[in-house]
């Protein structure tokens, strides 16, 4: 640290993989700062190897042996003369020992401190932290409940059906709903000895049940100064067993009074933990469009793009300035929504197959281009998906000036890729994009649930007559040829699971 506060930062480590450490390499990049890649050997002629700067093997295939392992990140940060360790997401990005470790090994983690990584990382203490300010949180306990005759009472006064949460989980892990007061010592039994086994901390607290939830997440940043502000938020209700779906910037439901609201509370939040770095504040809302506090992720999010693409900042670039010391680049005024941002996850599963992971060649992989379409991979064409990680291909964001048209392209942009070689979400993606409910805005964490079943992607002898009444049209009409109805690989994001 010098005198004025200024930490040095010349070369950075990315402690992971894929489409991410990519991205954080592109604007280290634009920074003049030097880039490190770690890899497994399931990865050695990835992409994002190749594109750093330098590149150290840390082992085996599974993360449990490479990407995970603290001695072997550090070592390598040391080996090379990195200052700094952007981890991503996922990984390491939440783990506050590791955080802890970089630390005293002198070294810089681009992300927020052990202390606000643990207090976010327990419910309950985040629960305590924002106690000090008026975040509205769901009717609940908030603290660990131990006795069952208690619980009941209080299960009675919030009213059922209610929700069992343990406070160690996240990502909808280890919750259980209780219809009634009969099931509730059964389910409490469960919900604890699932959250000892899963987490090794059995603390279990009650909500009550919010049934047709949205889930919309606002975008925050901090510095070292005291300075927090928020980038508005993402929509991220279309999800499929807790695994996003399809994120877009802004929500077609917040007026702007709520989003002023929300924004305030998510900043408040951020405050309860003294936050600094990027990190994403989750509330669930209700039909009626109160909000509710329910957890901070403490890590750049997955979605981040479609928050990049309306508020115009680069998220990676201001994490790695306020890790250096510098004070935000913009303030709270600084900021408005341009436009709207829709992105959807491309993974090789399989839909048709219970979304069973499609591991495989990419015999063929053209990602679209174009305006307002960004795509942000890890594979080339020839590549391998390998078995030890999460199957995303892809995300694949578009902007626009309207909503409309930013799905119109994300249409576009799907109709355009050409991935064969594995299966992939793509038609999938584009069955939720032309549904009414979603086209209307009309949607909650349901919206898989209650829309998708596989068939509605195989619907192919009703197409066939589709293309045959289409093709006669055209004919008899123009005498155009319509050649390029059929003659695309059968595996392309089929325009068959398009229509609807
Ligand atoms: C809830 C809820 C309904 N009521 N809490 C799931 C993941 C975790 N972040 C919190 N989750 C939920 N908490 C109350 N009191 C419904 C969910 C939920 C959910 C939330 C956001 C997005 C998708 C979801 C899918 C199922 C359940």
């Amino acid at each position: 640290m010098t005198s004025s506060g200024i930490r040095s930062i010349t070369k950075i480590l990315i402690a992971n993989r894929g489409e991410i450490a990519l991205r954080v390499m592109r604007s280290a990049r634009e920074m003049g700062i030097a880039t490190v890649a770690v890899f497994s050997e399931a990865d050695r002629n990835a992409p994002f190897v190749r594109y750093a700067d330098e590149a150290v093997l840390i082992g085996p295939p599974p993360s449990s042996q490479s990407y995970l392992v603290f001695d072997k990140i550090i070592g390598a940060a040391k080996s090379t003369g990195a200052q700094a360790i952007h981890p991503g997401y996922g990984f390491l990005s939440e783990n506050a020992a590791f955080a802890r470790r970089v630390k005293e090994e002198g070294l810089i983690l681009i992300g927020p401190s052990p202390e606000s990584m643990e207090i976010m990382g327990s419910k309950l203490a985040a629960k305590d932290a924002v106690k000090k300010y008026d975040i509205p949180l769901v009717p609940g306990t908030d603290y660990a409940i131990t006795d069952i005759e208690k619980a009941k009472v209080i299960a009675a006064e919030v009213g059922f059906p209610i929700l069992i949460k343990a406070s160690a989980g996240g990502g909808g892990k280890g919750m259980r709903i209780v219809e009634d007061a009969s099931q509730f010592e059964e389910m409490m039994k469960l919900a604890v000895s699932e959250a000892t086994s899963a987490f090794g901390d059995g603390s279990v607290f009650i909500e009550r049940y919010v049934g047709s939830p949205r889930h919309i997440e606002v975008q925050v940043m901090g510095d070292m100064h005291g300075n927090i502000v928020h980038l508005f938020e993402r929509e991220c209700s279309v999800q499929r067993r807790h695994q996003k779906v399809i994120e877009e910037a802004p929500s077609s439901v917040l007026t702007p009074e709520l989003r002023k609201q929300m924004g305030a509370c998510a900043v408040q939040v951020a405050k309860s933990c003294n936050y600094i770095g990027a990190g994403t504040v989750e509330f669930l809302m209700d039909e009626k469009l109160n909000f509710y506090f329910l957890e901070m992720n403490t890590r750049l999010q997955v979605e981040h793009p479609v928050t990049e693409m309306i508020t115009g900042k680069d998220l990676v670039k201001e994490q790695i300035r306020v890790a250096m010391g510098h004070p935000l680049s913009f303030s709270q005024d600084d900021l408005t929504i341009n436009g709207h941002s829709v992105e959807v996850r491309v993974y090789a599963e399989d839909p048709a197959n219970n979304f069973l992971p499609d591991i495989g060649k990419l015999t063929t992989y053209v990602p679209p281009k174009g305006p307002g379409v960004r795509v942000d991979d890890g594979f080339e064409e020839g590549m391998d998906i390998p078995i030890y990680y999460d199957p995303m291909i892809a995300k694949l964001v578009t902007h626009g000036a309207t909503r409309e048209e930013a799905i119109a392209r994300m249409l576009r942009a799907i109709d355009d890729y050409r991935i064969t070689g594995v299966t992939t979400t793509l038609p999938f993606c584009s069955f939720v994009l032309k549904h009414p409910a979603f086209v209307s805005g009309k949607f909650d964490t349901h919206f898989v649930k209650s829309y998708f079943t596989p068939e509605v992607l195989n619907n192919s002898s009703e197409d066939e007559e589709v293309i045959a009444a289409l093709t006669a049209a055209l004919v008899s009409s123009s005498g155009k040829s319509v050649h390029n109805v059929d003659d695309q690989p059968a595996t392309r994001s089929s325009w068959k699971a398009n229509r609807l």
